[in-house]
C-alpha cells in the first residue's frame, strides 16, 4: 500500500497521508510522492480544489525520526530543502484551494504543512504541537512564518519554544485554523467546504490566494497595484461573467473554473 493515496471526486483531489501505524510520520519517499501528487492536482483541469487529510488516527507526525537516524539517511542540507520545502512551496503555489482536514494530531513538519494549507478544517479530538524544540531544533516547513502570521508573536513564540500540544478548540480560539468541529460531524463539515470550493471560481480563488501569498510583504500600495492587476484578469473569466448573469437571473451560478 502506498504511503500517500490519491482519488480523484468531484473535481477534488482527495491526498491521504497512509502510513497510519506510524502516525502517517514522513520517510523520505512520502515527501516525494506528496510532491507529485501536488503537481498533479496543480496541473489537471479536472481537479479544481484539494483535500489533504491522514490515515487512522493521526494527520502527521511529522519527520519519521527513526529514518533519519539510520546509517544510509540524508543530511540535514537535503531533508528541508529536497523534502519538506518543496511541499510547502507547491501548496502555497499551487493554484486552487488546499484545505487540510486534520482528522488528529498533527506534530511538527505535519502540523506545518497543515498549517500552510488555504484552510485548515480540524476534528475537536485532534491537536497540534511544534514539537521540534523537544527534540532541539527549530520550527521548519514555514513554522516560523506561518505561527506568527496567524497567532501573533507572543503565542507563537510560547507554542514554538515551549512546544505545547494545542487542542483544535483552542487553535480554532487564537485563529490558527479556520474551524475545529465535533468529531462526528467532521467528514461531512470538511468535506461539505471542499465541496463547495471546487464549485467556486477556480480562477478568482487561485487569485485571491496570490494576492494573500504577497500581502505580508508588500506595502498597502504595492498590495493595491497586486488587487488591480489580479482584478483585471478576474473579471475576464467566464466564470466572472456567469457569476454576474446568474446574479441577475436569480439562480445559482454554474462555475466550470474558466
Ligand atoms: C513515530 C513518530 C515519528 C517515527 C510517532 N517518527 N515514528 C525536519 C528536519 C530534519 C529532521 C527532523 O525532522 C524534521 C521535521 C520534523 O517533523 S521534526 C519533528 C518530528 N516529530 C516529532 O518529534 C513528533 C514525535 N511524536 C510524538 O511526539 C508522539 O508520537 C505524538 C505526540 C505525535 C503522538 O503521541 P501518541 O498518540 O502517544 O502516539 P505514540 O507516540 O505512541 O506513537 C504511535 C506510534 O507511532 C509509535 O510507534 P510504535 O511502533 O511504538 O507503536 C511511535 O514510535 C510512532 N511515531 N511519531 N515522528
Amino acid at each position: 500500500m502506498s504511503s500517500i493515496l490519491f482519488e480523484i471526486k468531484d473535481q477534488v483531489g482527495f491526498i491521504t497521508l497512509n502510513r497510519p501505524e506510524k502516525l502517517n510520520s514522513f520517510t523520505r519517499e512520502m515527501a516525494f510522492l506528496l510532491q507529485n501528487r501536488l503537481d498533479e492536482c496543480a496541473s489537471l483541469h479536472e481537479v479544481r480544489a484539494v483535500y489533504l487529510t491522514g490515515a487512522g488516527k493521526a494527520f502527521s507526525a511529522g519527520q519519521d525520526l527513526a529514518e533519519i537516524v539510520a546509517p544510509d539517511a540524508p543530511g540535514m542540507d537535503k531533508i528541508l530543502s529536497e523534502q519538506y520545502n518543496p511541499i510547502i512551496t507547491r501548496i502555497r503555489n499551487l493554484p486552487k484551494p488546499v484545505v487540510a482536514a486534520v482528522n488528529g494530531v498533527a506534530a511538527g513538519a505535519g502540523a506545518n504543512i497543515a498549517l500552510s494549507c488555504d484552510l485548515v478544517v480540524a476534528t475537536r479530538s485532534a491537536s497540534f504541537i511544534q514539537a521540534f524544540s523537544k527534540i532541539g531544533l527549530i520550527p521548519d516547513s514555514g513554522g516560523t512564518w506561518f505561527l506568527p502570521r496567524l497567532v501573533g508573536w507572543q503565542k507563537a513564540m510560547g507554542i514554538a519554544m515551549l512546544g505545547d500540544k494545542i487542542s483544535a478548540e483552542e487553535a480554532e480560539k487564537i485563529g490558527m485554523v479556520y474551524k475545529s468541529v465535533e468529531d462526528e460531524k467532521f467528514l461531512e463539515i470538511s468535506r461539505g467546504i471542499v465541496l463547495t470550493l471546487s464549485r467556486a471560481a477556480t480562477k478568482a480563488l487561485a487569485y485571491t490566494k496570490h494576492a494573500f501569498n504577497y500581502s505580508s510583504a508588500n506595502s498597502l500600495e504595492a498590495q493595491l497595484l497586486l488587487e488591480d492587476e489580479l482584478q483585471q484578469k478576474a473579471s475576464l473569466t467566464k466564470d466572472y461573467a456567469e457569476g454576474v448573469k446568474a446574479f441577475l437571473e436569480k439562480r445559482p451560478p454554474a462555475y466550470k473554473g474558466e
